[in-house]
């Protein structure tokens, strides 16, 4: 979780909770919620919202934010046409992450300009689009702590050739015109990801039974 000390804590209680504390990992209903219903008293209120997500004490908060954390991973049309679509959900299910949106779909070149707008100066943005484009992709998004980063840990390095054994581009693909999935580089991207690709209603808040097997403080 991003540092977020104590005093910080406090400051964002005594002040409301910022922009930049929501991006940093609350989840986008929560934050809908919140910017829906302004807190006016903000500190017990924001010790309440955090003793109810991780039911324990108010300095437990960072984490339960973090563990909300969501990132947007996409199996590109490569990897659906190789079979490898049940293997790296597998991975991600078996790492203890919580699918809580997927979708197969065969997103148009527009959308896809969209998804992949910050590249468009780049030579082989055309090639990518079309790429992306081939053929069917399975869009999801899994959520937990650290998602993000730890999300991009396992898929490896965006050139394969330089993705360690044990990460599924590692294990699964050898050029980087082929790379077989895609995964959100940072919160604010997963965020603005996710709301491309997963209408509101898409996105599903369940408890696993096994969370609390997941997930615990010594
Ligand atoms: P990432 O997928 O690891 O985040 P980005 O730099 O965001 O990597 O690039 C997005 C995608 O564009 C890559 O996953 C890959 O499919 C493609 N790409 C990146 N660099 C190259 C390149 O040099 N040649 C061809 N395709 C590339
Ligand atoms: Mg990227």
């Amino acid at each position: 979780m991003r540092s977020f000390s104590f005093g910080a804590r406090v400051l964002a209680g005594a002040t409301g909770i910022s922009a930049t504390f929501m991006a940093g990992g609350l989840a986008k209903d929560k934050y809908n919620q919140y910017q829906a219903s302004p807190i006016i008293s903000t500190t017990p209120t924001l010790a309440a919202v955090a003793r109810d997500a991780v039911k324990g004490p108010f300095s437990l908060k960072a984490e339960a934010s973090s563990a909300k954390e969501r990132t947007f991973i996409m199996i590109k049309p490569d990897g659906v046409q190789r079979g490898l679509v049940g293997d790296i959900i597998k991975r991600f299910e078996q790492k203890g992450f919580k699918l809580v949106a997927i979708r197969m779909m065969a997103p148009g070149e527009a959308h896809l300009r969209e998804h992949y707008a910050d590249l468009a100066a780049r030579s082989f943005f055309p090639g990518l689009v079309k790429y992306m484009a081939s053929g069917p992709v399975v869009a999801m998004a899994w959520e937990g702590e650290n998602a993000v980063k730890t999300g991009r840990v396992m898929l490896g390095e965006t050139n394969p050739r330089d993705s360690k054994p044990g990460t599924i581009r590692g294990d699964y693909c050898i050029t980087v015109g082929r790379n077989i999935i895609h995964g959100s580089d940072a919160v604010e991207s997963a965020n603005h990801e996710i709301g491309l690709w997963f209408r509101d209603e898409d996105v599903c808040d369940w408890k696993p039974c096994q969370e609390d097997m997941v997930y615990g403080d010594n």
